[in-house]
């Protein structure tokens, strides 16, 4: 049967007479067979990794590729008069997902499937996963963003556990959603949900009643927690994740001959980040349920149990009330102080305390004393923790710990969403990158051929054209295409500072109406979503959309500036956006942002990168060299010193520079404040010369002439510019997720081969 054929039998009618709504369906249906057709047995070891989320995005056209359908699946449609495009528009995106920890986890089950590694993930099957974002009135608004439609990718199993919250018994059901890697074998990613949940009880955007624990416990991915019932809900749902997941994983593996004692050869758990920290009690009182003491409990989850720390921001490492814990997970508690009272035989050190002083449970510490490694996500990430924030344990522990710098899957982040750029690059250097991306240095041949150049050149400018019509149909806003496009997008966070962005972009405004024309229009693309209950996130949101209609409304400066800020970013909106970055902002704070991922899926697109020597830029940086990327800014050790020195004043820099002055006062001025709201203009203006916490103004010059720099060069020297942007392709191949999960294997999980990690227990 040709693929027509075998997708007709799915239809039962020609594909020509068929909605899209019912191609995608027998889409969906061809893709479950086929994924079913690459599920392989499991022997030896087999990774768990356990997550709050999963962003994985839209599936048919990953799952198309992965399959190796994707080309033939694409002209069967087109010869029935079918858009594959159009069909990809049915699809729901599922946003269980936050921001870059939740994506990576997504590329990590990608890259464990495609390197046919037993490795699945296991979560949440939240309703509506993150709110939907809109602007109203310029400010953000927030809906609930659902993704559950009667036939979706996560299917549903008749397999329950019980799982006691508060002292009552709850039924935890698994929902299964296949994963399929690239020429590879499929894996599972595992959603627990409860059948009692009600999506009728949200009202009002995103408010329910959060006492009503079996009807809002899976609703959405981080409720808010601005208030206590907020803050206990996240530990039910923690509870809910870790528990029907530390039962499954047993039974998976007594299924497969493990009888507990030898669950470590069985079962490799990732603990991604703290959300899940609470299955190393739960597993040790599991298996003291089957009758194994607590010290060889404790060793055997040590074992089998790694830790990964995202952050170092102290409002990330969750500290829970043991008030809380007593309620919620009372069974628990009696483990938990067991654990505090272990960790306290091994250090008299009370900041490696498991229960503190104040009676809050440090997850991460239990996490760094009961699982046998910790990892940081970035070769500076990983540095600081050892050096600074997390030093005590590293003391404690020196062998548990070690780096693993974040990597993106190339199939999604360059086969499905820069199509044009992948088939350039076949031409020039084969296939074999689709694999193995280190393979993509071979370009660097090119590096002076101008022909290749100049259509890179093209190949940008065609995916410039396409977000331009994307953003004129779902945005409503024109942009020319002939500007520089210059991208932030991610979480909306003080730390990542669009605020820095936004002080520049009302510098340039003052620029342009002195008479100081740039050398090239700027067109500075914004996507990103506040937490609901982050006032001065949201503040700076409005800020940006305020000073976009300021700008939008004064033809002077609005031939050279222009401000779109998108709504509702997810992943499928990212996908639209890389492949057409020219400049690509990844100005954090230097020490705070882990790692990133956005700067290396922008890097693999062919954008240069403007960013602080933080996180991955500062690899980025070492891959591709200092003259092909525009690094400004203090360094991460400057900042360092300056907290432990306390001595930062924002005030003292907004009064001695005339330029950060002008920036500043112009928030709330009386053209931001004819536009805007200025309750919350005086609030960011007050906040920027009183707070700054993330200490924007002292990098505010340096940013400016840096990216004065980036687009004089892009204007005058477009064949250097498109020659940076070919390094930075060619290598981009360390930052595949493929090499991060091999790197996981080999140093951490062993999957396959039941091979014991070797590790000191204790101190
Ligand atoms: C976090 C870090 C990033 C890191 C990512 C994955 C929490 O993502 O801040 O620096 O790359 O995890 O390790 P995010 O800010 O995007 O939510």
């Amino acid at each position: 049967m040709n693929f027509t054929e075998i997708l007709q039998n799915l239809t039962k009618k020609p594909l020509a007479d068929c909605t899209d709504q019912e191609l995608y369906l027998a889409l969906l249906e061809l893709v479950r067979q086929k994924s079913a057709d690459r599920v392989q047995s499991v022997t030896g070891r087999k990774l768990y990794y356990i997550s709050a989320e999963f962003l994985i995005g839209k599936l048919l056209s990953n799952n198309l590729i992965n399959l190796g359908l994707y080309e033939e699946a694409r002209k069967a449609l087109a010869a029935a008069g079918k858009n594959l495009s159009d069909i990809e528009e049915v699809e729901p995106e599922p946003s269980l997902g936050n921001g870059g920890l939740g994506r990576l986890a997504a590329c990590f089950l990608d890259s464990l499937a495609t390197l046919n590694l037993p490795g699945d993930g296991v979560g949440l099957r939240y309703h509506f996963g993150l709110f939907h974002q809109s602007f109203e009135n310029d400010i953000q608004n927030e809906k609930p963003d659902p993704w559950l439609t009667a036939h979706s990718w996560a299917e549903k199993t008749d397999i329950t556990y019980p799982v006691e919250l508060a002292g009552k018994e709850y039924t935890a059901r698994l929902y299964k959603l296949a994963v399929t890697g690239y020429e590879g074998r499929t894996n599972t990613l595992n959603l627990f949900d409860l059948d009692t949940i009600d999506e009728s009880i949200v009202h009002d955007g995103i408010a329910f009643d959060k006492t009503a624990i079996d009807k809002n416990l899976t609703l959405f991915l981080y409720p808010d927690d601005s208030d206590e019932a907020g803050r206990r809900l996240r530990v039910y749902q923690q509870y809910l994740m870790v528990s029907a997941g530390a039962q499954l994983i047993l039974a998976e593996c007594a299924a497969r001959g493990c009888n507990y004692h030898d669950l470590a050869d069985y079962a490799a758990i990732q603990i991604n980040d703290t959300h899940p920290s609470m299955v190393i009690p739960e597993l040790i009182r599991l298996l003291g349920k089957k009758g194994i003491a607590f010290e060889e409990a404790v060793e055997i989850v040590t074992r089998t149990c790694a830790y990964t720390n995202h952050t170092i921001l102290a409002e990330a490492l969750e500290k829970w009330p043991r008030a809380y814990l007593d309620a919620v997970v009372p069974q628990l508690m009696p483990v938990i102080e067991k654990l505090d009272a272990l960790a306290r035989t091994r250090t008299a050190d009370e900041s490696l305390a498991i229960i503190d002083q104040d009676s809050l449970v440090h997850m991460a510490n239990m996490d760094i004393h009961f699982t046998h490694s910790t990892n940081g996500v970035a070769a500076l990430h990983t540095e600081i923790l050892k050096n600074s924030e997390l030093h005590g344990f590293y003391e404690l522990y020196p062998e548990k710990f070690n780096n693993k710098t974040n990597g993106i899957t190339f199939r999604r982040w360059l086969l499905e969403c820069d199509p044009r750029l992948t088939a350039r690059l076949e031409q020039y250097i084969g296939s074999g990158f689709r694999k193995d991306a280190s393979e993509l240095e071979k370009l660097l041949t090119f590096a002076d051929d101008e022909t290749v150049l100049n259509e890179l050149t093209a190949v940008k400018k065609a995916n410039k054209e396409d977000l331009a019509d994307w953003l004129l149909k779902t945005q409503n806003v024109k942009v020319n295409t002939n500007a520089v496009f210059d991208i932030q997008s991610k979480r909306l966070h003080e730390y990542k500072r669009q605020q820095l962005n936004l002080l520049y972009l009302i510098h340039q405004y003052h620029e342009i109406k002195a008479g100081h024309q740039p050398a090239v229009p700027l067109v500075s693309i914004f996507g990103a979503k506040a937490a609901p209950a982050y006032t001065i996130a949201k503040d700076i949101i409005h800020a940006l959309l305020t000073l976009s209609k300021v700008i939008a409304a004064d033809p002077e400066v609005s031939k050279w500036l222009q401000i779109v800020f998108i709504e509702n970013y997810n992943v499928t909106a990212a996908e639209k956006l890389i492949p057409a970055c020219d400049l690509s902002e990844q100005i954090s704070l230097a020490s705070k942002e882990a790692s990133g991922t956005g700067n290396m899926k922008f890097m693999l697109n062919g954008a240069l990168t403007l960013g602080t020597m933080d996180g991955a830029n500062v690899e980025i940086c070492q891959q591709v060299g200092e003259e092909n990327i525009y690094i400004f800014g203090q360094s991460s050790d400057q900042v360092i010193h300056r907290y432990a020195a306390n001595d930062y004043v924002a005030a003292q820099w907004y009064e001695n520079d005339a330029n950060i002055r002008r920036a500043i006062d112009f928030l709330n001025g009386p053209e931001m404040l004819a536009a805007g709201h200025s309750e919350s203009l005086n609030r960011l203006h007050h906040e920027l010369i009183h707070k700054d916490w993330f200490q924007t103004l002292p990098d505010f010059n340096a940013y400016v002439v840096r990216k004065g720099q980036a687009l004089s060069d892009y204007t005058c020297d477009p064949i250097g510019w498109r020659r940076k942007c070919l390094v930075n392709i060619a290598k981009a191949g360390l930052f595949s997720s493929d090499r991060t999960i091999a790197e996981y294997d080999h140093d951490i999980w062993h999957l396959g081969n039941s091979s014991r990690t070797h590790v000191r227990l204790g101190a």
